[in-house]
């Protein structure tokens, strides 16, 4: 880099625009924002391969064909995660050619090759993309942004398929499973989710899914699994069938994350319904065939400012205990659709206004609340499900990230709902109950330290008294390769950590802990120990009662293992 180019680079590291990192594993951290970013985008999106429409600018710098493809793939790879597909902005910068046109190449070069503490990471002096890379992607943002296909019903029926229709399948369990303790657990990078035996800790079937599956979820009965891939891919596992298969798949859209099922009293089992990242929208399936009936777009005005956005993200979604009724959070608007399934000719949907970015979440420890983080806001946005009604916006740490939370009584403010944080290293315990404990319900009652930030998953268990917090973004790595735990009983001492990685004796690799999940009993929690997909990767299944080591599961099959979702669990809300 030239004298000027630095001049450059110090003046405007606080202007501009962060791109996302596009792979968590093999990224280094060494700027502040840069967890949020690499987690933003660390599937990379599946849209590099999906044929668009172009127009190419007239104003911006030339690029040959294959120079565009590259930059195409490169983006929705790498940046698409914080920027957008069409460019217009979310948790990153908009990056439309009126903007980076006006920056021009030699500004964006430096931006691109050095990032900046904003949260940009630094792509060339990483080494992730060579100078040419760098080039290339310069004079590809100030084109204009290929736009992806819409996705329709016509897409949809086209690409459903019943492999076993419901009047073949069993009437009963055909299997011997105690299908209440079984696992299942994505293998990302395999597109495949092993079956795991909770009880016996063997692997039961592996089923191939989605590219890089990303949720698991289970239906209100407990017997139809529902699994997505990050290509909007779902797989309908029937887990009666004598060994477990898939009985349904569909693909929903071009990109997605998020599944849930209807689980509203006379409604179980009945539907499903998928959030998708590309097109903005959801989409309502019967439950036993995933058969598409009604598809919602997700477009419109963000909540503050008022501002049209072409592209709100479908993120988590839940299902309501009182009413029949799907709870969906659109990202960049910032909007929850509470939607009522009774009639879906004459869809009646109670919208309401929470905070930016809509991510995760789950539901208190009585089920009528459901907490979702607003992660670009550090709030934590509370819905009445059975009033349909904002409960509250809690200010909490920096880039809360909860999973699905967890919910235990603490010993002094009483029922509480707790969230990690990906951006420090806070604990943020929410007060849940508004009647015993008025004066607590809705506000932060108490912040616990952790280990760091970069947290994903928080979890307990109603039988167990230990609250267990990964750290699996924190760039140190004595830290992402353990999980720090709590004494909910006497929270003031602070927590002990346990070497989880180290337990799993494995070789060479990233090995990532993250997300702990209870067994069925609720006294074992099992951590992913994640590495790439080249090298060694486990299962870590820790005692509750001692934490100490109970077993380890690994293997050639074991490829990639991040989210773990107990049947039991999953089918009734208990985290
Ligand atoms: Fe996830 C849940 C989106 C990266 C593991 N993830 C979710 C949900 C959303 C989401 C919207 C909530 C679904 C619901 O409850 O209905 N995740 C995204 C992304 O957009 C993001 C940031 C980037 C991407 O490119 O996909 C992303 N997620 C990751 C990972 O890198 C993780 C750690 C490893 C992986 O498998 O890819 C990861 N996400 C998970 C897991 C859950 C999840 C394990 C479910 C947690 C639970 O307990 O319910």
């Amino acid at each position: 880099m030239n004298h000027s180019n630095r001049k450059i680079a110090g003046l405007l590291v606080a202007a501009v625009l962060p791109f996302a990192v596009g792979n968590a594993m093999a990224q280094t951290v060494g700027h502040s924002g840069g967890m949020e970013t690499i987690y933003e985008s660390s599937g990379g999106s599946p849209l590099g391969s999906v044929p668009m429409h172009q127009n190419i600018n007239p104003k911006a710098p030339p690029m040959t064909e294959a120079e565009f493809t590259r930059g195409k793939e490169i983006y929705f790879q790498r940046c698409a995660g914080c920027h957008g597909v069409l460019r217009k902005g979310a948790t990153g910068k908009p990056l439309t050619p009126d903007i980076t046109l006006d920056r021009g190449s030699e500004y964006l070069k430096v931006f691109i090759h050095y990032g900046s503490p904003a949260g940009m990471p630094n792509w060339g002096t990483s080494g992730e993309l060579t100078e040419a890379e760098v080039d290339l992607m310069a004079r590809y943002v100030q084109q204009e942004p290929p736009t992806p296909p819409e996705y329709g019903m016509k897409e949809m029926e086209a690409s459903w398929k019943v492999l076993v229709p419901p009047n073949k399948r069993p009437t009963r369990q055909m299997n011997k499973l105690n299908l209440k303790n079984l696992f299942s657990v994505t293998l990302r990078d395999a597109g495949k989710i092993a079956l795991i035996d909770g009880d016996s800790k063997k692997i039961v079937t592996i089923i191939k899914t989605g590219y890089a599956v990303h949720i698991s979820r289970m239906s209100a009965s407990g017997r139809y699994l529902f699994v997505i891939g990050r290509d909007a891919k779902i797989d309908l596992v029937d887990l009666w069938l004598p060994t477990p298969a898939t009985v349904a798949e569909i693909k929903i859209g071009l990109e997605a994350r998020s599944v849930e099922t209807s689980k509203y009293k006379g409604y179980e089992d009945k539907l499903a319904i998928a959030g998708a990242y590309w097109p903005p929208q959801f989409v309502i399936m019967d439950g036993d065939t995933l058969k598409p009936r009604k598809i919602v777009s997700t477009r419109g005005m963000t909540v503050d400012p008022q501002e049209y956005h072409p592209e709100p993200r479908v993120a988590s979604i839940v299902s309501s205990h009182y009413h029949p009724e799907f709870l969906v959070n659109a990202k960049e608007t910032g909007k929850i659709y509470m939607v009522n399934y009774s009639d879906l000719n004459n869809l009646k949907m109670t919208v309401i206004d929470a905070a930016r970015f809509l991510h995760d979440g789950g539901f208190d420890s009585s089920g009528r609340y459901m907490m979702v983080a607003a992660n670009a806001s550090n709030k934590i946005a509370v819905v009445d499900t059975k009033e349909d009604k904002l409960a509250a916006l809690v200010d909490v740490g920096k880039t809360p990230h909860p999973g699905r939370g967890a919910n235990f009584v603490d010993p002094k403010y009483g029922p509480v709902w707790a969230t990690g944080h990906l951006g420090d290293e806070t604990i943020s315990l929410i007060g849940t109950d508004p009647v015993k404990h008025k004066q607590q319900a809705w506000k932060v009652v108490r912040t616990l330290t952790g280990q760091g930030g970069g947290s994903l998953f928080i979890k307990t268990h109603p039988k167990s008294r230990n609250l267990w917090v990964d750290t699996p973004l924190n760039p140190d790595a004595a830290l992402s390769q353990s999980v720090a735990v709590f004494d909910i009983n006497h929270l003031e001492k602070g927590f002990v950590v346990l070497p989880i990685a180290e337990w799993a004796q494995l070789g060479e690799g990233a090995k990532r802990i993250v997300q702990p999940e209870y067994n069925a009993a609720g006294d074992e929690v099992w951590f992913s120990v994640w590495s790439a997909k080249d090298k060694e990767s486990a299962i870590v299944v820790v005692d509750d009662k001692t934490r100490k080591l109970k077993a380890v599961i690994k293997g050639p099959e074991i490829i990639t293992p991040t989210g773990k979702f107990n049947v039991y669990n999953t089918q009734h809300d208990v985290y």
